[in-house]
């Protein structure tokens, strides 16, 4: 019988990602999405037909109960999250509730409805924050610097302690930056990709951005969603670094996305104190070494192919 899977979060970046996997692998795909008075389904528009649609939310733990109920999942995602760092400084409470409490949430209706499924929260590299060590690994403290990352960090804790209290499978996927044509726009690297896209095209003239020195590990999304099915097929659950261990700056960024279509980046990007961020994460740069040894996990995109690829989609979507 197909194996069934539940996402939260699936009409995001990685949860179209993730549908699409599980599909090419025969599953029966369940997603959980909120109300809202518009669609928020561009990203599964090609695949929806596919798919089961439930109407939930992180912060009604009814709903919950009554998602898994009707998904009866052996495996779930939980991937849903406010997930925009600077929204977390002007939404402290509501970053805190949906990133963090909505997990408690969600592994207690897991507990009560379908204690057998497999669980798997997307935990983040922000919790490194400002980091101990370098490269981070599973062992490496975390120091969040951000209201969303100090609540990635409850939800990793409690994924571990429902783990550790009521046998749970729950893991958890440390997983750096990933990125792709599906990033939201708000995100250095699409509004980057974005940007150069519209300058090249005579729609826009300048690209405002914040700090330029930061640097992060930056992979591709495609590849990050298939180290969390791993997880889940392993025997016992985890915690794993999911990573690829080469780091760049903002500004190396800038070079291969100007540089793609030709253009000096220094001649168009203005940088504006409204980008920047009251406390900064300035370098990460994950170990993956156990994902590989356990998981068997690598991964295929390089940097240089993942910012043209980004370009190229721009371009397309913009009509070059
Ligand atoms: P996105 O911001 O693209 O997607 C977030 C998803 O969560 C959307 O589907 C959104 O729905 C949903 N959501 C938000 N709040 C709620 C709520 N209260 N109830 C139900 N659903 C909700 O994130 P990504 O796909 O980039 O990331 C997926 C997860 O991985 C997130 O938890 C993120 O924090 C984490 N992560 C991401 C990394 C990355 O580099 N991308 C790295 C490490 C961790 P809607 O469409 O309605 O807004
Ligand atoms: P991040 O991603 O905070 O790492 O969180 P983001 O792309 O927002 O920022 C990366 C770095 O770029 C610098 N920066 C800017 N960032 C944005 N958004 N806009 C700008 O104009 C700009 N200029 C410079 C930032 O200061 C920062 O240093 C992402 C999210 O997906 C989280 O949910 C996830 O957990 C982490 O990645 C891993």
């Amino acid at each position: 019988m197909a194996k069934r899977a539940l996402i939260t979060g699936i009409t995001g970046q990685d949860g179209s990602y993730l549908a699409e996997f599980l599909l090419a692998r025969g599953y029966t795909v369940f997603g959980m999405v909120r109300r809202s008075s518009t669609e928020t389904i561009q990203r599964i528009e090609a695949i929806k037909d596919q798919l089961t649609l439930l109407q939930g939310d992180l912060l009604d733990q009814a709903s919950l109960v009554k998602v898994i109920e009707e998904a009866q999942p052996d495996e779930i995602y939980n991937l849903a999250a406010q997930s925009f760092v600077p929204t977390s400084w002007s939404q402290p409470v509501l970053t805190g509730q949906f990133t963090g409490l909505g997990v408690s949430r969600l592994l207690e209706a897991v507990r009560q409805v379908a204690p057998s499924a497999k669980f798997y929260q997307a935990s983040s590299s922000e919790m490194f924050g400002k980091v101990r060590e370098v490269p981070q690994t599973e062992l490496t403290p975390f120091h969040p610097r951000s209201p969303y990352a100090v609540a990635k960090v409850y939800g990793h804790h409690i994924t571990v302690n429902y783990r550790e209290s009521y046998g749970l499978f729950a893991a958890s996927g440390i997983l750096f930056n990933h990125e792709s044509p599906r990033r939201g726009l708000e995100f250095v690297t699409r509004k980057i990709t974005d940007g150069v896209a519209r300058i090249k095209l005579g729609l826009a003239d300048e690209l405002c951005l914040g700090n330029l020195d930061s640097q992060r590990d930056w992979g591709f999304a495609g590849d990050y969603v298939e180290a969390m099915w791993l997880m889940l097929q392993q025997e016992t659950a985890g915690e794993y670094v999911i990573a690829t261990g080469v780091t760049h700056s903002i500004r190396d960024f800038l070079d291969l996305a100007f540089g793609h279509v030709d253009l000096a980046w220094e001649e168009y990007v203005k940088q504006d104190r409204r980008y920047m961020r009251p406390a900064e994460v300035d370098q990460l740069i994950g170990d993956s070494s156990k994902a590989k040894r356990d998981l068997g996990w690598q991964p295929r995109v390089d940097f240089p192919s993942l910012v043209t690829m980004m370009v190229d989609a721009d371009l397309a979507r913009l009509g070059g």
